[in-house]
C-alpha cells in the first residue's frame, strides 16, 4: 500500500473531492467535449422547450371562457403560415442538434488519438472476473484494479476482456467503452490535473461486479517515474503460471502491481478470444 503515499496529503483533499466528480466535473480534454456537447444540445433542446411551455399557458389563459377580447373562430381549419412555423422550426432544431452532435462524434471519436505535448503513453486495459489488468506494454510492469498515468499525456488504451463483457469508464476523463473478448477496442483519454478519478465497469458481469471498480491516478511525470520505479521491484512478474492465477474468480481485489509482464500476453489472450486455454498452457503445449 505504499505506493499510495506517492500522493502527497495536500493533493489527497482535492483528490478525494475529485471522487465526488462524475461527467459533470470533467478532468480532460475527451471529458470536457462530452460536457460542453451535453450542455449545448440541452440548451438546444431548451430553446424550443421552454417557449412552447410558455406559450401553452399563455393560449390557455388568452383563449379562457371568460375573455371577450379573444377572436372565435370556430371554422378556422388552415394557415400555411402556421404550418410553415411549427414544422419547420423543430426541423431546424434537429438538424441543428443533429449536426453539432455529428462533429461532436467525430472530434471525439475514441479511436482518435489525442495531440498532446508528450507521445502518448499506451495501457493494455483487460477486464477479468472481477477486476481490471492494466499493462504498460512499453514499460513492462501491469497492475491491477490502479491505473496509473500521468496527467497532460495522451493515453493510448486498447481494450479486451479475458471473460464476458464488461465497459472501461473513467467518467471524468471521458468516454465509456466496451471491453469484449476476442476483440480490441481503442480508446485515447488524457487527464489535464492530477486527481484520483473513479473506473468501473459499466456492464453488469456477475456476481464480483460491484467490486469491480478501481482508481485512475493522474500523477505528475515525477511522481509516475516513482511509481513506475517502485512498480518495477515490487510484486511477482505476470507470466502464464501468474496470469492463470488472474484470471481466476476473485471479488473485491485490493490494487497491486507486477513488476514485468510476459511480452504479447494482451495480444495472446486477444486471439484465444479471451482466455488462454488452461489446458494447454497447464500442460505446456502452447507455443
Ligand atoms: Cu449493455
Amino acid at each position: 500500500m505504499n505506493r499510495i503515499r506517492l500522493i502527497p496529503p495536500a493533493a489527497a483533499v482535492t483528490l478525494l473531492g475529485g471522487c465526488s466528480g462524475g461527467v459533470l466535473d470533467p478532468a480532460g480534454p475527451v471529458a470536457a467535449g462530452e460536457r460542453t456537447l451535453l450542455f449545448n444540445s440541452l440548451g438546444v433542446m431548451l430553446a424550443i422547450v421552454v417557449p412552447t411551455i410558455l406559450a401553452t399557458l399563455a393560449f390557455a389563459w388568452w383563449f379562457r371562457a371568460g375573455n371577450v377580447k379573444a377572436r372565435h373562430l370556430p371554422d378556422w381549419s388552415y394557415s400555411g403560415r402556421l404550418e410553415l412555423l411549427v414544422w419547420s422550426v423543430p426541423a431546424l432544431v434537429v438538424i441543428f442538434l443533429g449536426g453539432m452532435t455529428w462533429i461532436a462524434s467525430h472530434d471525439l471519436d475514441p479511436a482518435k488519438p489525442l495531440v498532446g505535448r508528450a507521445a502518448p503513453l499506451r495501457v493494455e486495459v483487460m477486464s477479468l472476473d472481477w477486476k481490471w489488468l492494466f499493462i504498460y506494454p512499453d514499460l513492462g510492469v501491469a497492475s491491477v484494479n490502479r491505473l496509473v498515468v500521468p496527467v497532460g499525456t495522451p493515453v493510448s488504451f486498447r481494450i479486451t476482456s479475458a471473460t464476458v463483457m464488461n465497459s472501461f469508464f473513467v467518467p471524468q476523463l471521458g468516454s465509456q467503452i466496451y471491453a469484449m473478448s476476442g476483440m480490441t477496442a481503442r480508446l485515447n483519454l488524457q487527464a489535464d490535473r492530477p486527481g484520483v478519478y473513479h473506473g468501473l465497469s459499466a456492464h453488469y458481469s456477475g456476481k464480483g461486479f460491484p467490486g469491480m471498480t478501481f482508481r485512475a491516478h493522474a500523477v505528475s511525470p515525477q511522481q509516475f517515474a516513482g511509481w513506475l520505479a517502485q512498480a518495477r521491484q515490487s510484486g511477482r512478474a505476470l507470466d502464464r503460471s501468474a496470469y492463470l492465477e488472474l484470471l481466476k474468480d476473485s471479488e473485491n481485489v485490493p490494487p497491486y502491481s507486477y513488476r514485468a509482464v510476459a511480452p504479447g500476453l494482451f495480444d495472446a489472450v486477444v486471439k484465444e478470444s479471451g482466455t488462454l486455454s488452461m489446458k494447454h498452457a497447464l500442460d505446456g503445449r502452447e507455443q
